[in-house]
């Protein structure tokens, strides 16, 4: 129960203690359910605030990488038990400052415990290669080291599953971590730093600073103490990232922006491919990289699909997440929602045709949030700006097409190249489409959403720079390659020279 008894008001962790910001000011975080509740108070940290945790995790870096990786393991071993013990406090704790509904909190704390659960194991793998040298009496082998401080700047929309995908394979690697959680959703992160502070990790080798992006994050990236950043969000975001990293070679992962699609073909089971546009459409409010925010439609079942996905999506029950009986939360702010209204302006404009929503929900209650209705374009044209650009709210475009070769140009039209999915009965099409989607993930009959944390997460074109995490992949990006020849013959062997003939 420790979410109970943690005050409201709180605190950084830096070099194993909890400390107030220099600065004394704080960020409210707010239920965007019901703007009235404060879920709490965060320290608005300065740069100072950040280079404090940024020693700290510089000194704690040379005992935590000689600790054996085993050892690191039983760490996380035990932050996994503690998380999976308090899972509902914490999706309850989410839900409340995220807006997504208990079904989906549970799910990204889920994601957490998965994620640390397979990092820990890592613990007794990160294995290298063992291979005969090309000459006699030498052995060589490769063997992963750590890179350093790792500096996290993280997302709200899976404030615990997010976090958890870097801190987890950094710590395992040997790295020493200093993080920034979302300002809208600081909590989550707090709640998983608490339990791997708990379950026993040394002093300053996990620290987290919240606070203005434009401060906290700018000085984790501009340190000289930080080697390697890892950033989710947005691609324009990104690209300063990228910037500010390519001066001094800091290793840098970016995951940003995502235009998935669905394509549903004349041949899929129909029924299967609404209830899929559904969950990756309107889950989380439209909100993740990964959401279904295209459907292109095989003219034959077009009108079908229409009628009936619209005929869902009005039926889905909006409103506060902590209610059993809600399907879709609130968008996370007022920024959020605007920009969301402002798109189905831009839809109507361009002369797509509204199936379902197109409003802000404000009756009651809900005037104290920031709801808005699943909305439904159809007769989209795949160029049109709402077909193209990240919405990031509970917003689709219905595409219609003729041929599979259409549907693949449509879907790999985009600036994007995180996640897309194909319905279909006819193993020719499946097969064509997984190998012709220039994405970083495929779905064939499921949605563009739900990827699980043993296999590579990431995207191509705008959406990455050639990383990937979660599974064996993240590994390769918080590791350094180290490969170690051993001569045992006690003479000069020139490697390329000497075995010649
Ligand atoms: C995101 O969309 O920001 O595959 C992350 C999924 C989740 C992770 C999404 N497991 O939808």
């Amino acid at each position: 129960m420790a979410t109970a008894v943690m005050p409201k008001v709180f605190k950084n962790y830096i070099n194993g203690e909890w400390v107030e910001a220099r600065s004394g000011k704080a960020i409210e975080n707010r239920n965007p359910a019901d703007s009235n509740e404060l879920v709490g108070m965060f320290p608005a940290s300065s740069a100072e605030d950040a280079n404090a945790a940024i020693d700290a995790a510089a000194n704690a870096f040379e005992k935590w990488r000689l600790t054996p990786a085993p050892k690191r393991g039983e760490i996380l071993y035990r932050a996994a038990e503690i998380l999976t013990e308090r899972k509902e406090d914490f999706a309850q704790d989410m839900t409340r400052e995220m807006g997504k509904v208990l079904a989906e909190t549970r799910g990204d704390v889920q994601e957490a415990i998965d994620m640390t659960y397979l990092m820990a194991g890592e613990g007794r793998r990160q294995f290298g290669q063992t291979t005969p040298s090309e000459l006699p009496n030498k052995f060589a082998m490769s063997v992963r080291t750590p890179v350093g401080v790792n500096g996290f700047i993280t997302p709200w929309n899976f404030p615990m599953a997010i976090p958890s995908w870097k801190i987890m394979p950094a710590l395992i690697c040997g790295n020493t971590v200093v993080i920034k959680p979302a300002e809208d959703t600081p909590l989550s992160t707090y709640n998983l730093i608490h339990v791997l502070a708990e379950a026993g990790l040394p002093p300053g080798v996990l620290n987290i600073v919240s606070g203005k992006g434009t401060v906290v994050g700018k000085a984790i990236l501009e340190s000289k103490g930080t080697q390697l950043i890892s950033f989710t969000g947005s691609t324009e975001v990104g690209r300063i990232i990228s910037e500010a990293c390519a001066p001094t070679f800091k290793k840098c992962h970016l995951e940003m922006g995502g235009k998935n699609i669905i394509i549903v073909m004349d041949d899929a089971n129909l029924d299967l491919a609404v209830d899929g546009a559904i969950w990756g459409g309107f889950g989380t409010s439209g909100q993740r990289c990964t959401a279904a925010s295209r459907v292109a439609v095989q003219k034959k079942v077009y009108g079908e699909f229409v009628t009936k996905f619209a005929e869902r999506a009005k039926a889905l029950r909006v409103g506060n997440g902590l209610n059993a009986a809600t399907d879709m939360g609130p968008c996370i702010n007022e920024q959020q929602l605007k920009t969301v209204m402002s798109y189905v302006e831009i839809g109507k404009n361009e002369g797509a045709k509204l199936a379902a929503g197109g409003h802000r929900l404000q009756d009651g209650d809900m005037a104290r949030g920031w709801f808005h209705e699943p909305t439904i374009f159809s007769d989209c044209d795949a160029k049109m700006r709402i077909c193209q650009e990240e919405i990031f709210g509970p917003v689709v475009s219905v595409i219609p097409f003729d041929t599979l070769d259409d549907a693949l140009a449509i879907a790999n039209g985009v600036q994007y190249g995180l996640s897309a999915a194909i319905y279909t009965r006819n193993v020719n099409n499946a097969f064509r489409a997984q190998r012709d989607l220039q994405t970083g993930i495929v779905y064939v009959n499921a949605p563009t959403i739900g990827a699980e944390t043993h296999l590579p997460f990431g995207g191509i074109k705008n959406t990455g720079n050639g990383h990937r995490e979660s599974g064996e992949a993240a590994l390769d990006f918080y590791s350094e390659w180290k490969t170690i020849y051993i001569d045992y013959s006690d003479r000069l062997q020139r490697a390329q020279i000497d075995n010649a003939d």
